[in-house]
């Protein structure tokens, strides 16, 4: 008798790879591993069309953006920042910037076009980093 055993292991991985930007000599006392994943939330409009018109957020906490965020081409990103010191999140390669954001305080930038893994620049605190990918 023969035992017919199917046995299908199917592993997803999702393999985030954080970069690593090691920025030596930081004097911030809060630069430990946190691992909140709560401060991204991509917002989906459902609709009909086939036009990419999404919305995500970027909410800056503790001197982190969070986890890296995924979007297509084009979308409305809203960044937000609550911690009290100021931060901005622009593009490193000169995509996109705006003005510093106090606490409290939201703005929204356009994800560009092509599709790239963006580094996260704040220009106030260098030592921060994180990631926008836009995925076409
Ligand atoms: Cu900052």
């Amino acid at each position: 008798m023969t035992r017919h055993r199917v046995r299908l292991a199917t592993v997803g991985i999702l393999a985030c790879v954080p970069l690593l930007l090691s920025a030596c000599g930081s004097d911030d006392p809060d630069t430990g591993a946190t691992d909140d994943t709560e401060t991204s939330a991509a917002e989906e409009t459902g609709g009909g069309d086939d036009g990419a018109t999404g919305e995500a957020t970027i909410v800056i906490q503790d001197f982190a953006y969070g986890d890296p965020l995924t979007v297509a081409p084009g979308t409305e990103v809203t960044v937000t920042n609550e911690d009290s010191a100021p931060h901005n999140a622009n593009d490193a390669g000169g995509a996109w910037e705006f003005d510093l954001l106090q606490q409290g305080e939201s703005t929204t930038f356009t994800a560009p076009d092509e599709a790239a893994t963006y580094d996260l620049l704040c220009t106030q605190h260098p030592d921060m980093s994180g990631q926008l990918i836009v995925e076409g």
